[in-house]
């Protein structure tokens, strides 16, 4: 294998250990190493969450060891963040961004590394955190002039805020692009409810520049 190959092996485990320090000692490597630390999140940690959000689901493990996961998820995030912001190359403001994650869902590792990919390109964001109820999203993308709003949510049964949020955005008359994203959504259900979709945070960043530029 190559080293590459094992240290994303080794992020990966680190996770489906609930390692906390072997995550950041792993992270703090692979930087030393000058991979993208973009890769390293994909290729390596947030595989290794997603076999444990598996195991959860089959009844292998219990909520405990999700939430240990995630804690040595984000404290590896916490050393990879300023490495990706430390990218940001273009000085001009692409455009605002209200993010959030709906009402309900309290996930928020996926919509933090879209945040920080966004801000890293250039556009000001306006992160919202997690339970964001609709009316928030509407009020704070007034309140900026937002170019788009954007809304992840990981369940099945959250992903229907999205639906009352593109609603609400009509409602509102508020010439605002609208991209939704996270683990639970398709490309369909955002057809469905009339917004854009991304599949991951780099993607995520290319339809917002293409929404932008039809504007
Ligand atoms: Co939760 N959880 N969880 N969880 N959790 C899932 C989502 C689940 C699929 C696990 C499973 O059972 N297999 C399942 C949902 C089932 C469903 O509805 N279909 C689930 C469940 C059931 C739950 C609880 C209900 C469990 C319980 O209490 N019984 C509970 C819900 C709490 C709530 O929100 N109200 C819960 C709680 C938790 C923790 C708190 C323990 C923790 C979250 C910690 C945190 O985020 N601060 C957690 C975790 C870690 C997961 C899994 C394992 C991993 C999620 C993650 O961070 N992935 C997840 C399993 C899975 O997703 N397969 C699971 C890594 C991250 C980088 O990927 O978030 O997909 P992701 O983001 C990607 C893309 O989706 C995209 O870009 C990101 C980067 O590439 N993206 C966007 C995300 N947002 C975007 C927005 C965009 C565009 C792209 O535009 C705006």
């Amino acid at each position: 294998m190559s080293e590459k190959g094992a240290i994303f092996l080794e992020l990966e485990n680190s996770i489906k250990n609930y390692d906390k320090e072997a995550a950041i000692e792993a992270a703090k490597k692979a930087l030393k190493m000058g991979l993208d630390p973009i890769e390293v999140i994909e290729e390596g940690l947030a595989k290794g969450l997603r076999e444990v959000g598996t195991r959860y689901e089959n009844g292998e493990i219990f909520m405990v060891e999700l939430v240990a996961a995630a804690e040595a998820m984000k404290s590896a995030m916490k050393i990879l963040e300023p490495e990706i912001l430390k990218r940001k190359s273009e000085r001009k403001v692409l455009g605002k961004v209200v993010l959030g994650t709906v009402a309900g869902d309290i996930h928020d590792i996926g919509k933090n590394i879209v945040a920080s990919l966004l801000i890293a390109a250039g556009f000001e964001v306006y992160d919202l955190g997690t339970d964001v109820p609709v009316e928030k999203f509407i009020e704070k993308a007034k309140e900026v002039k937002a170019d788009v709003i954007g809304a992840s949510a990981l369940l099945t049964t959250t992903m229907l805020v999205q639906k009352d949020l593109a609603e609400a955005i009509k409602r509102s008359g508020l010439d605002v692009k609208y991209i939704i994203g996270g683990a639970a959504v398709s490309p369909q259900w955002a057809e469905e409810i009339g917004a854009a979709y991304a599949q991951d945070a780099s993607s995520a960043v290319e339809v917002i520049k293409n929404l932008i530029k039809q504007r």
